[in-house]
């Protein structure tokens, strides 16, 4: 009998946590670019996420800011006073803390070896974003260095870009049964940039060693990435048998569920039809960006961002979804705004790991304790605020390396300094 569970290992939010504008097609980026950000209330309400998640399913794990600011980035773009802003602020980026897009995780009941396969997102649409793959490897060869366990993979090379687990999502009757592992692409053409290229998707999937049959390749609808749905996961998310979806996810939304259908004939659908809750209004709301979640009753809890109880449309779509006595029994909003406003849910800020807890690194395990001693730690070190005039000077340079340094030290992880 196997001890599989599915562990979330949430993105702490990093001490440079600021609102540059940098995401050309995520709406909140954009929106909020220039903004004064609030670093230490941000990872803040992160930890209250992963905390009321560690009560809630008994497992918790986290990933650690990356170095900030990455100075081999600004020394190849030769950044000096006169390069345009944009450019400092995305070696500035605290981007990281999306861990949704770390990687993409094959748990061990889906590959030929056993192991569970990692393979990080190389995220080459953004320059923000590309930086962070060889700094994330480092790290989940740290935490999943256990070799009999775990295989981590080199990131899929440019120039296809892969955005990791926001375009992944696995169908099984139990976590720790044999999985169907369905990969969202995006057609390029459109306004806005397809983050996911089809042909990561499929080398990801290669790469693992999956059996063909138990994957599935589904084109993104190019409207929804119009509507500012940069990854699959602002539109849908499965969580054992069940695909909570909009209505308007899929390019080809009856092909898409036939298709999983024929791979993993349990799948039961939850799709939110557009009369009810529109593309717009989901993506403004972040409703699927939720943690679906099984409880130990077997029923499903979603956690969706605040955003969704202040949303009449998405509110109201909830109570009658509950009312109707479908998988999912509970709805529990969480307050993640700082996130929310560089366009990150409560699902960007974890990667989900299926795999037995004693095989990881205890030192990326929550427990109360450790989250009363990173609650202190960021609280006296992380900045209050950030001005995005700030951004580079020496005192914040001083204080984000300072504050991140804290962290390390604090959970015996200097080895990643
Ligand atoms: O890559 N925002 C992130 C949000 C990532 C959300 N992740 C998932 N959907 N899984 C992004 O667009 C904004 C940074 C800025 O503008 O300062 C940013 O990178």
């Amino acid at each position: 009998m196997n001890q599989f569970v599915e562990i979330n290992f949430d993105g702490i939010v990093g001490p440079s946590h600021n609102y540059a504008g940098l995401s050309l097609g995520n709406i909140a980026s954009a929106s909020h670019g220039g903004d004064v950000s609030h670093p230490r209330a941000a990872a803040l309400q992160g930890l209250e996420k992963m905390r009321g998640n560690l009560v809630r399913f008994g497992h918790q794990g986290f990933l650690l800011p990356l170095p900030r600011p990455n100075g081999k980035l600004l020394e190849q773009l030769a950044v000096d006073a006169h390069t345009p802003r944009q450019l400092l602020a995305a070696a500035w980026s605290a981007s990281s803390m999306w861990t949704a897009n770390a990687a993409t995780v094959s748990p061990a009941p889906d590959t030929p070896d056993g192991k569970c396969h990692l393979t990080p997102a190389n995220l080459v649409t953004m320059l923000h974003r590309g930086q962070e793959w060889p700094e994330t490897k480092r790290m989940l060869e740290t935490a999943f260095s256990n070799v009999d366990h775990f295989a981590v993979h080199d990131a899929i090379p440019p120039s296809f870009g892969d955005e990791g687990a926001a375009n992944h999502m696995r169908l099984c009757e139990g976590h720790g049964s044999k999985g169907v592992e369905v990969f969202v692409y995006g057609r390029p053409g459109g306004k806005f940039p397809a983050r996911q290229h089809e042909q990561a998707s499929r080398a990801v999937a290669r790469l693992h060693g999956l059996d063909p049959a138990k994957c599935v390749f589904i084109e993104q609808n190019p409207a929804a990435i119009e509507a500012g749905a940069f990854h699959n996961d602002v539109v849908a998310v499965a969580n054992e048998h069940v695909l909570f979806t909009h209505a308007e996810a899929f390019a080809d939304q009856t092909s898409a569920y036939d298709a999983m259908q024929s791979a993993f004939p349990a799948l039961e659908v939850v799709e939110v039809p557009s009369s009810a809750v529109s593309l717009e209004e989901a993506i403004r709301t972040y409703l699927f960006n939720a943690q679906l979640v099984t409880r130990s009753d077997g029923g499903m809890a979603l956690i969706v961002p605040e955003e969704c109880r202040t949303s009449a449309p998405v509110w109201a779509w909830a109570e009658s979804m509950l009312a109707s006595n479908g998988p999912i029994r509970e709805v529990i909003p969480v307050d993640v705004k700082q996130s929310m406003a560089n366009g990150g849910g409560p699902a960007c800020l974890r990667l989900r790991v299926v795999c037995d807890p004693g095989t990881v690194d205890p030192r990326f395990l929550l427990s109360d304790s450790k989250a009363d001693m990173m609650a202190a730690v960021i609280a006296s070190n992380w900045p209050e605020q950030i001005d995005p005039a700030d951004i580079g000077s020496d005192a914040l340079t001083s204080s984000v390396i300072a504050a991140r340094k804290a962290l390390l030290s604090a959970l015996d992880l200097t080895e990643l300094g």
